[in-house]
């Protein structure tokens, strides 16, 4: 084995999955994964690098001398809510096939919303045959907040189907072709907004921020007749009471949850047979593993050639 730092792999995904995608990947140093039971106990001191997804709490302690975390996902609130984290630098899994797959699930839940799948599957069940009348996706403004990768990405799919879209995020922006609001512009964004798309990460700022307040202040009575919630940012972001009480008064006509205060979403929640609304069980971007390996190979040999790290956590902003 060459002389070069093994890599620690601790990955709450599919653990088959994660054990086929290895195989070939970090062909120039060892891997640790975790998940494999002859490492219980094995000593983890002197590595420098961890690919994390929900990682264990004692893994900080158990491999004191990390140089480098790399997470396994775009989000990272489940690495900074660990106590034990030490001060070292946080890469973000940031790679095409997360921000399209993404893209392709906020499209599609728009058009689902737009183009009245729910009322044509009734009709479907029903074999009943009737033209409902179809507004055009530039008839309805779509509000995305989050203007970060995944964001601005939906974004310009969204723009390329013909949607009228604007943008919200923390900081001011000035992006070419799209009109966007900062946390001062709330509640003007949320005025001109059909459908909201949250794509904010989990902080402490984000945490339980689309609740009732927020739904009442959405536009009525726009092409949609009522606005619709989407949500794949992170599910503490929302108050699923909130959501609830405001789809059964008509203050919300629909929402698409990929992502819930408590996952897996529980047997009981009302939200799994509500009228309009879709639930998928946090798969909206699932992080591609073999894309995961590649890239954390490139981002390892990268830093020991000297070059800075891409993608970093600002652990102050939390994101
Ligand atoms: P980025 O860090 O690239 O972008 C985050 C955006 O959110 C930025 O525009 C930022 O504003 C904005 N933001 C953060 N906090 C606030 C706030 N308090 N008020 C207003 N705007 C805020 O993240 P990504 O786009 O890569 O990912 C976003 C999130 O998507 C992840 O954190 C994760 O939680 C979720 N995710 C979900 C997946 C799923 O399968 N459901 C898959 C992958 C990610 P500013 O630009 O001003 O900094
Ligand atoms: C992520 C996720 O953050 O899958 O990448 O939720």
């Amino acid at each position: 084995m060459p002389d070069k730092s093994p890599v620690i792999i601790d990955l709450k995904f599919d653990a088959e999955t994660v054990r086929r995608s290895l195989s070939g990947t970090f062909a120039d140093r060892e891997v640790i994964n975790l998940a494999d039971p002859e490492t219980k106990g094995r000593d983890l001191t002197g590595i420098a690098y961890a690919v994390v997804w929900k990682p264990d709490a004692d893994l900080f302690s158990r491999a004191p001398d990390l140089k480098v975390v790399f997470s396994g996902g775009a989000g990272v609130d489940s690495i900074l809510s660990i106590p034990a984290l030490p001060d070292i630098p946080i890469v973000r899994f940031v790679d095409h096939t997360l921000t399209t797959r993404m893209s392709e699930w906020v499209v599609l839940q728009c058009l689902t919303h737009l183009r009245q799948c729910f009322a044509y599957a009734e009709q479907q069940a029903a074999r009943h045959w009737e033209e409902l009348s179809q507004p055009q996706a530039s008839d309805v403004t779509v509000g995305v907040m989050g203007l970060g990768v995944l964001g601005l990405d939906a974004v310009r799919k969204l723009q390329v189907i013909g949607f009228d879209v604007i943008g919200w995020s923390r900081t001011p922006k000035s992006i070419e072709g799209l009109e966007t609001y900062d946390a001062a512009g709330l509640d003007a964004f949320l005025d001109r907004t059909d459908i909201l798309v949250g794509l904010l990460p989990l902080t402490p700022e984000t945490e339980g921020f689309y609740d009732a307040g927020l739904f009442s202040k959405l536009r009525q009575g726009g092409a949609l007749g009522k606005p619709v919630f989407i949500n794949a940012g992170r599910g503490r972001s929302q108050v699923e009471a909130d959501i609830v009480s405001a789809l059964q008064a008509g203050v919300l006509g629909g929402a698409s949850l990929d992502v819930f205060e408590r996952e897996p979403l529980g047997a009981e929640s009302p939200l799994w047979s509500m009228k309009n609304v879709i639930v998928t069980p946090h798969a909206a971007a699932s992080s591609d593993e073999r894309a995961l390996f590649r890239n954390v190979e490139a981002q390892i040999a990268g830093f020991e050639r000297g070059e800075s790290l891409p993608d970093l956590v600002d652990r102050q902003r939390g994101y």
